[in-house]
């Protein structure tokens, strides 16, 4: 048994939002102009394990004369829900009334009722011969009070709808976090004696499902993070002179690899938080700066200070308990060396971004290779900038359609948050990457990060 949700209401009132959010997927509809949703548009949810149905409808064009119809054919309440079945399968109201016929017949089907209602706007009289109506049809049902503009009419709204339905909650298409969904799944779930069960693995499936995208997000940036500390380019040649000559050519090469790199990553997050459509902006990974000190590389990384801490604690023997405080404090710093944040030191050495090299090959010939990467703030970057982007996609929901423009963040401020071993594991590892080591532990760091 799959459970089916009709989605109706007054037409421009946020129905398909709803629906793309509760459905976990922006590949629904929307649009500010009013009768966008022409036609009933089922929508096979697939979360996880778990499957059911969301018809997306046009909304109410003439409820009133609808009504008047309805109740000429009903003589009492028995009658009801036989007279808007009467009303479905009446030729003159397919053509007078094809809106309300074509929402009402998956009701009478056996879908279960989410009526919409925009919050931000007034509640008025005209609204109640659709809930009437809705009521005749005896399904199960829940009100959703989304305020659109702001939440100056909910109130009214909840003294009204209460009448009708047992359940009113005010869900916010833009806003409704991924709890909020799942709480109103599971308040269905108590509304529909046999739906029961089943909405309570759906709900499970749901929970399953996001602490997947989590996994595989982290899983995806280990990947990331990996590939990009390792990548090089090269290319064979007879001579030295050319081999020398190669140096522009194959570090413009590895700068391209690089981006795409990243930016295939980040397509990829947006796909597995079902984000198909959705374009989003980040600044292009400086990388022909002079590294380290540019404000951009700070902006999305470490700065030097947090990178002196972070090597001091990816130094400390693993397993061992560090003391971030004191690993941060000017004492320790002290016993680093001063030298070591003064400006341009050799310790953050960084004039290149990767090393251009010349090898001569065993059977004569050179090969002429730029890569791997050697700067000790490059793997935070690529962090942060995944981090931003993994973040804001885990905070917004399906029914926004504006661009996502990825922004400076602040990476040290969400290391901070995770505990102490955590981050050393997360130090070490990162360390470990830029130098060409094997790492373990990685990704256990990179998953609580996400996490936040
Ligand atoms: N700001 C804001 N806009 C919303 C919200 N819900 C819907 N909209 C916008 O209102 C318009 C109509 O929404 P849509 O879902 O197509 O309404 P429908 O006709 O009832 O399916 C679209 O431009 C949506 O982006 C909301 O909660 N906040
Ligand atoms: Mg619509």
């Amino acid at each position: 048994m799959t459970p089916v949700f009709a989605v109706v209401g007054h037409p421009n009132k946020g129905k398909s939002s709803i629906v793309s959010t509760i459905a976990q997927n922006d590949s629904i509809v929307t649009s500010p102009q009013s009768g966008t949703t022409r036609q009933v548009q089922r929508y096979d949810i697939l979360i996880g394990q778990a499957r059911y149905t969301l018809i997306d409808t046009p909304g109410f064009q003439r409820p009133s004369r609808a009504l008047a119809w309805l109740q000429d054919h009903a003589v009492s309440a028995d009658k009801r829900r036989d007279a808007v079945q009467q009303f479905i399968n009446d030729d003159h109201c397919q053509k007078e009334f094809p809106e309300e016929v074509m929402l009402l017949k998956p009701i009478i089907d056996g879908a279960a009722i989410l009526y919409v209602v925009d919050g931000s706007r007034p509640y008025g009289a005209e609204y109640e011969a659709e809930m009437e109506i809705l009521r005749w049809t005896g399904q199960a049902s829940m009100a959703l009070i989304n305020p659109i503009e702001n939440e100056d009419h909910v109130h009214d709204w909840e003294q009204a709808l209460s009448q009708y339905f047992k359940i009113v909650r005010v869900f916010n298409a833009m806003q409704a976090d991924f709890e909020k969904v799942v709480a109103m799944l599971d308040a269905f779930s108590h509304i529909r004696e046999e739906w029961h069960g089943v909405l309570a693995d759906i709900v499970v499936e749901y929970r399953k499902f996001r602490a997947n995208q989590l996994t595989e997000s982290s899983l995806l940036l280990e990947e990331l993070l990996t590939q990009l500390c390792t990548y090089r380019v090269s290319q064979k040649v007879m001579t030295k002179h050319q081999a020398d000559s190669l140096k522009d050519i194959l570090q413009k090469k590895y700068f391209a690899d690089v981006r795409r790199i990243e930016r295939q990553h980040h397509e990829s997050l947006k796909s597995l938080y079902r984000y198909h459509h959705l374009e989003s902006t980040i600044d292009e990974l400086p990388l022909e700066d002079n590294l380290f000190d540019t404000q951009k590389w700070i902006m999305w990384g470490l700065d030097r200070r947090q990178l002196t801490v972070a090597a001091t604690l990816a130094g400390a023997a693993a397993g061992a308990a560090v003391d971030i405080a004191v690993a941060g404090s000017s004492l320790m710093l002290g016993a680093l060396g001063g030298g070591l944040l003064g400006a341009g030191s050799a310790w953050f050495s960084a004039d290149s971004i990767a090393m251009f090299k010349i090898k001569g090959l065993p059977l004569g010939g050179y090969e002429a290779y730029q890569g791997p990467i050697q700067n000790r703030n490059f793997p935070y970057v690529v962090l942060g900038r995944y981090l931003y982007l993994a973040d804001a996609l885990r905070n917004r929901t399906h029914a926004h359609r504006e661009n996502l423009q990825i922004q400076e963040g602040d990476l040290s401020a969400h290391i901070s948050k995770l505990n102490s071993s955590l981050q050393a594991n997360l130090h070490r590892a990162l360390g470990r990457l830029r130098q060409q080591k094997p790492t373990e532990d990685l990704q256990q760091s990179l998953h609580a990060l996400l996490q936040g």
